[in-house]
């Protein structure tokens, strides 16, 4: 099957804005940077990548007659988040664990920005005491047995919607989006720059290029690009492990037609500082470089640690020069409002 024959449910405005970030360019003294914006891509509770990765678990949803979408996350979860959005569109119900993946020992954590928008939009929110993680947990179990008992039909929706058949496509698709954007701007972005924790977002990049160098090479175009994935788990070899394997999962989904290279798989470490969730330094720095210089808004336990990754790459020469650059811009800004003390001066 090609990308193409699988169902989508459109959840976003349309492809999503691409633009250039001058004034960032600019200091940094080195490539052309732009931006891709997954955080404006809707109308759904402020989007974000969850949301184009959900376009493709829908349909597959309806087909089974779900009553209720269930996932997991932390407690500023932005996945469950839009979980909650796309479950309320639909008419469903929304079950939502959110764990304690984070010591983050902000009063307000468990009641503002994320967690607030998925009670406002009707969701069931469980606060469990568990660790960060991507497994199956018990408390997990727990919601699909309650929804059974009571005569419902869930669908469950892993973390990030990542460890799923279906979790790479919406970002594959991604990539033939930005081919087509390319066409029409005139450019070419040689390098790509984003943030990978589970893994589908990054993953689904990497099948889709494939699948779009191929398509093009065959009609004796393509040209080479890479896909910069910017760990910010902390967790390197978790992260390197799951992006490698969906990447090849849904390479394999869209009929690629050979296996994907090992220098297709980029994961580099360095900017997510000892834990996931809490910013370091160099996070705080392109938060306040991008929001002072292009008004762009990013988040502290995501966005952020990319766009340090960025930073660092581009002002050291190690993306050159001659380079242009698509930053993919993820979302994740509601959860800013459970760091406020950070930037109290
Ligand atoms: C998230 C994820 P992947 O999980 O697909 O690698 O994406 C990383 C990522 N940027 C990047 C933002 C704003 C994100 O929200 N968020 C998770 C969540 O629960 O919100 C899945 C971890």
């Amino acid at each position: 099957m090609a990308l193409s024959d699988f169902p989508r449910h459109p959840l976003l405005f349309g492809p999503s804005p691409v633009h250039p970030l001058e004034r960032l360019s600019a200091h940094l003294g080195g490539a052309q940077v732009w931006a891709k914006r997954e955080d404006c891509n809707s109308g759904l509770a402020f989007g974000g990548n969850k949301t184009r990765k959900l376009e493709y678990l829908v349909p597959d949803a309806l087909a089974q007659g779900a009553t209720h979408l269930v996932s997991i996350g932390g407690v500023q979860s932005n996945h469950t988040r839009q979980v909650a959005a796309v479950a309320a569109k639909l008419g469903l119900q929304a079950r939502l664990v959110q764990e304690s993946w984070v010591n983050w020992p902000d009063a307000v954590n468990d009641r503002v920005g994320n967690i607030l928008l998925s009670r406002i939009m009707g969701a069931h929110v469980e606060l469990v005491e568990a660790g960060f993680g991507i497994g199956f947990k018990e408390s997990w179990e727990n919601a699909l047995a309650e929804i059974r008992d009571a005569g419902g039909v869930p669908y469950p929706i892993p973390a990030g919607a990542s460890d799923h058949r279906l979790g790479g496509l919406g970002f594959a698709n991604w990539a033939f989006e930005v081919a087509q954007q390319e066409a029409e701007l005139g450019v070419f972005f040689d390098t790509i720059v984003v943030c990978s924790v589970t893994g589908s977002t990054h993953a689904g990049m990497i099948a889709g290029f494939a699948a779009l160098e191929e398509a093009m090479g065959r009609a004796g175009s393509g040209r080479h690009r890479r896909v910069l994935g910017i760990d910010a788990s902390a967790k390197i070899a978790e992260t390197r492990d799951q992006v490698e394997r969906i990447a090849r999962n849904t390479a394999a989904l869209i009929g690629l037609g050979r296996e994907l290279r090992a220098d297709e798989i980029t994961v580099l470490e360095g900017w997510a500082g000892d834990y996931y969730g809490i910013p370091v330094e160099s996070t705080l720095e392109a938060m306040r470089l991008t929001g002072r210089l292009e008004g762009m808004i990013i988040d502290p336990v995501y966005e952020g640690k990319s766009m340090a990754g960025l930073i660092e790459l581009v002002s050291t020469g190690q993306i050159a020069r001659d380079s242009t650059v698509l930053y993919a811009h993820l979302g994740g800004q509601p959860a800013i409002n459970a760091y406020s003390a950070l930037f109290r001066s």
